[in-house]
C-alpha cells in the first residue's frame, strides 16, 4: 500500500522523444547501452532528501509554501513524521527508477534535546532506511551530518573557536559515518557549511586551517578503523553561508589536501551551482579535479546567472551539461561517485506532480548532455586535436627541458645554438566551438 501522496502514479516510464505525455522519460532510457555500458551505471542518479522532502519553501522574505501531511502543522509526533516522510521518499524514488539517494542526519530524524537523542533518533530512522532499502533495492549515494543549521554551529563547526562544538561536531559526524556505514552508502559527504569567517576581526585563520586539517584527518582515520569503503568527498564552495568558506573551490581544496596530507584519501563532490558563485564554470571545476585526480562525485543542480546566491535549479541546460559530462568522461567517469540532484523546486511549484516533473527533466537532460558527450569523446576530434597541439613536446630537446636534464642557461644556448624563433599558430576556438555544436 502506498501514501498516496502521488496519487496514483508509481513508476515513471520510458516513452522516448516523441511522446507528448510529460510524466515520462523522453531521453533517459537506463537500460541504453552507451559506451558498452547502460546509462543507469553511467549516470549513476541520485535523489536528495533534503530540499525534497525537508524544505518548506522558504526564502529570506518568506515562509512556508509547501503543504506536506509529514511538516510539524500536520504531524507533531517527530517520528511518526520522519517515517511518513521516508514512505513517501522512498515512493518517489521507486517511481523515478533513481538508484541512489542521498541525506544529512537533520533531514531524516526528528531533533532530538542533546547529542544522544540525536543519535538514538538517526539510529531509528537508519533501522528504518536498512528495511526500505531492502525492500525497494535503493542504494545510498552518500550520507552527510548537517553541520550548519542548528544554532550551536553558527561560528563554525571543526573551525569554531570553542572545542566543545568541534567536539559536538566530531561526535556527529562519528554517528553519520556509521549509519552511512551501515547503509552500505558509497561515499560519505563534508560539505564545510559554516567552515569560513565574517571578519577577520574576531578570526584566527591559521588556527582556523589546523583545527580543519585536523577534524577531516580525524574523519579518514575512523573510516579505517571501521572499514567504512566508501569515498569520502568535500564539496567546495566560495561563499553562502559565511562570506568567505575555507573550501572556495577545487583547486583551494587540494591545497588544503597537500597541507594535511590528505590528497590520497579524500576527494571532491563538484557542484555546478558552486562553480558559478566561484566565478569558474561547471566543465572548470571537473577539469581541475580531473587534472589533479582527486575527481568523485557531482550534485547537478545549476545556479541562476543573474542571481549572486545559491538558487539550486535543476538543470536544464544540456549544451553546458554536455561539456560537463565530457570532463567527466575524460576523468574516467564515476566509481563511487553519482549524479546528485541538490536541487530544489521553485517555491510556487506546489503540487507532489512537481517533484517528479522536476527531476524526470533534470534526468532527461543529463542523458542528452551525456550522450553528446559519450559522442564527442568517443568521434575524438576534440581530442586529437588538443594532443597535436602539444605534440612538440616529445621532441628529445623539450623533453630535456621538462626531465631536469637543462638547466635555464642551457636552455638560453640551446635557442641560440638552434636559433629558436617559433611562429604562432591558430587556437581555433571557433572550429572546435563548431565541432562540439555538431553533437548537440
Ligand atoms: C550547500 C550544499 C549542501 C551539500 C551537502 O550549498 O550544496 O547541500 O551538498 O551538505
Ligand atoms: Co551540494
Amino acid at each position: 500500500m502506498t501514501t498516496g501522496f502521488f496519487g496514483d502514479i508509481t513508476k515513471i516510464p520510458f516513452e522516448g522523444a516523441d511522446s507528448q505525455n510529460m510524466l515520462a522519460f523522453h531521453h533517459y532510457d537506463p537500460d541504453e547501452i552507451v559506451m558498452g555500458k547502460r546509462m543507469e551505471d553511467h549516470l549513476r542518479f541520485a535523489v536528495c532528501y533534503w530540499h525534497n522532502f525537508a524544505w518548506p519553501g522558504g526564502d529570506p522574505f518568506g515562509g512556508q509554501t509547501f503543504d506536506r501531511p509529514w511538516f510539524p502543522d500536520r504531524i507533531s509526533d517527530g517520528m511518526q513524521a520522519a517515517k511518513l516522510k521516508a514512505d513517501v521518499a522512498f515512493e518517489m524514488f521507486t517511481a523515478l527508477g533513481v538508484p541512489f539517494y542521498c541525506f544529512h542526519d537533520a533531514d531524516v530524524r526528528p531533533e532530538g534535546s542533546n547529542f544522544a537523542e540525536n543519535t538514538k533518533n538517526l539510529n531509528e530512522i537508519v533501522d528504518y532506511f536498512e528495511q526500505k532499502q531492502s525492500e525497494t533495492g535503493m542504494k545510498l549515494l552518500w550520507g552527510t551530518a548537517n553541520l550548519f543549521s542548528n544554532r550551536r554551529f553558527m561560528s563554525g563547526a571543526a573551525t569554531n573557536p570553542d572545542p566543545d562544538v568541534f567536539a559536538y561536531a566530531a561526535a556527529t559526524v562519528k554517528t553519520c559515518i556509521d549509519a552511512t556505514n551501515r547503509l552500505g552508502g558509497e561515499n560519505y559527504v563534508l560539505w564545510g557549511g559554516r567552515e569560513g569567517y565574517e571578519t577577520l576581526l574576531n578570526t584566527d585563520l591559521a588556527r582556523e586551517d589546523q583545527q580543519l586539517g585536523r577534524f577531516i584527518n580525524l574523519v579518514v582515520e575512523y573510516k579505517h578503523k571501521i572499514g567504512f569503503k566508501g569515498t569520502i568527498l568535500i564539496e567546495p564552495k566560495p561563499q553562502e553561508p559565511t562570506k568567505h568558506q575555507y573550501d572556495y573551490d577545487v583547486a583551494t581544496v587540494y591545497g588544503f589536501l597537500r597541507r594535511h596530507c590528505l590528497e590520497n584519501e579524500v576527494r571532491v563532490n563538484i557542484e555546478q551551482g558552486h562553480a558559478i558563485l566561484a566565478g569558474h564554470s561547471f566543465e572548470h571545476e571537473l577539469a581541475m579535479a580531473g587534472a589533479l585526480g582527486i575527481f568523485g562525485s557531482i550534485d547537478m543542480n545549476r545556479n541562476d546567472y543573474q542571481s549572486g546566491w545559491d538558487t539550486d535549479q535543476f538543470p536544464n541546460n544540456v549544451p553546458e551539461m554536455a561539456l560537463a559530462f565530457y570532463e567527466i568522461i575524460k576523468a574516467g567517469g564515476f566509481t563511487t561517485g553519482g549524479t546528485n540532484f541538490d536541487a530544489k523546486l521553485r517555491r510556487q511549484s506546489l503540487d507532489p506532480e512537481d517533484l517528479l516533473l522536476a527531476h524526470i527533466g533534470g534526468m532527461d537532460c543529463c542523458a542528452r548532455g551525456f550522450k553528446a558527450a559519450a559522442a564527442m569523446y568517443e568521434e575524438a576530434a576534440l581530442s586529437n586535436f588538443v594532443k597535436d597541439r602539444y605534440a612538440g613536446w616529445s621532441n628529445p630537446e623539450a623533453m630535456k627541458m621538462l626531465d631536469g636534464t637543462y638547466s635555464l642557461d642551457d636552455i638560453a644556448a640551446y635557442v641560440e645554438a638552434a636559433d629558436v624563433n617559433p611562429d604562432p599558430v591558430s587556437g581555433k576556438q571557433e572550429y572546435l566551438e563548431n565541432v562540439v555544436n555538431r553533437f548537440l
